[in-house]
């Protein structure tokens, strides 16, 4: 069986948001009691013995909060005994930098941003020994403290700057090795109620303006699509797929989902972001074919958060059951016909079509449970 690679992130596995809801439902995952290398050894003591043998697992983890300097070692380690690989590392800017970042209008903030960006291309590299070949991790911008709130003509030039600056960084990386692959996260707005580059096709764009103006090469160079980011904005993530593959951008994917749209699961455009797992529904399984037929054979990412009423046992079912549920719709994906649906489509029959995909939908749920017992 061929293999699919799958990646979990270290920040799924918190004690509760806080905020509106409970801080401290899953007390055991505290900051305290609960380290990146604890992470490691639940997934490969209680999620990887649930899996069918073909998946890979890797992980994502943010600097400096998840790995840093001080823990960097023992978390390779771990990861070796355990089989688990890097598949993606990300600044976690956002925690240290709330006035624009690497596109700060404020030289201290932007220098210090930049500075961070840097250090987690050190940290990266570090972790060498869990890359997997031909599968090396993706370095993840999220656009999260590149936020703004006031309008002036002044966002041009925290545009211009987020250009050079990461710019700067792909540089920097180049030199010292070249091996990462790049991603942006493009996402519409939190934390700010507006961000630089909140769309994928703003994301394909700015790449392509980073080799241009700096001759940044662009060849590993893409976009970490999150489904559920286009869906709270309303946005088509099988168009946003589309766009990624016809301009060779497609480098990962967060599949987690904004939810509504298998009318089971309650969330939907216009809402905060929610982070359910991936979910079975006629769109997931039309962008598997696509990413099929286009070869991708990456990571896929599960971005999700447990409910606000999880305790730790049914947390972790859910990061179980969102792998299985892209399995299921990767399986039925491969019975799509292509002619048969240009067939219907050429004709108008729009109604066969919706019947086809159907009867595909049911197959997956029964595949999905089939994996599931
Ligand atoms: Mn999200």
């Amino acid at each position: 069986m061929e293999k699919s690679y799958h990646s979990i992130c270290r920040w799924t596995f918190n004690p509760g948001k806080g905020g509106f809801v409970p801080g401290n439902i899953r007390p055991s995952w505290s900051r305290e009691k609960f380290n990146t290398v604890d992470f490691i050894k639940l997934i490969g003591e209680k999620i990887k013995p649930r899996l069918p043998e073909n998946i890979i697992i890797g992980i994502e983890l943010h600097y400096d909060t998840e790995i840093n300097e001080k823990s960097v070692k023992e978390v390779v380690d771990i990861m070796k005994e355990n089989d688990i690989y890097l598949a993606l590392i990300t600044p976690g800017a956002h925690s240290h930098f709330a006035y624009g970042g690497i596109a700060s209008l404020d030289p201290d903030e932007r220098k210090k941003a930049e500075e961070f960006g840097l250090k987690t291309v050190d940290i990266a590299y570090k972790m060498e020994e869990v890359f997997l070949n031909k599968k090396e991790p993706t370095f993840v911008l999220w656009n999260g403290s590149w936020g703004y709130d006031i309008a002036t003509p002044l966002i041009k030039k925290m545009y211009e700057n987020l250009k050079e600056s990461v710019a700067k960084l792909c540089e920097y990386e180049e030199k010292n090795g070249g091996k990462l692959y790049f991603a942006i996260e493009p996402k519409p707005n939190e934390g700010h109620p507006s961000m630089l580059v909140p769309t994928v096709a703003s994301a394909i764009l700015f790449w392509k303006r980073l080799n241009e103006e700096y001759g940044i090469k662009i060849e590993k160079k893409g976009i970490n699509k999150e489904f559920g980011h286009s869906e709270m904005i309303g946005l088509d993530h099988i168009f946003d797929t589309v766009e990624e593959i016809d301009n060779r951008m497609l480098v990962h994917m967060h599949i987690n989902s904004q939810g509504y749209n298998d009318g089971i699961i309650l969330g939907g455009p216009g809402k905060f972001d929610i982070d359910h797992g991936a979910r079975i529904n006629g769109m997931n399984i039309v962008i598997a074919k696509l990413i099929q037929d286009y070869g991708f054979d990456r990571w896929k990412g599960h971005d999700i958060q447990a409910r606000p009423y999880d305790n730790e046992e049914k947390a972790i079912e859910r990061v179980i059951r969102s792998i299985l549920s892209w399995q299921a719709c990767e399986n039925v994906a491969k019975k799509i016909d292509l002619e048969e649906i240009l067939k219907y489509l050429s004709k108008r029959e729009t109604d066969k079509v919706e019947d086809m995909m159907k009867d595909l939908l049911i197959e997956s749920f029964k595949i999905f449970k089939s994996l599931y017992e």
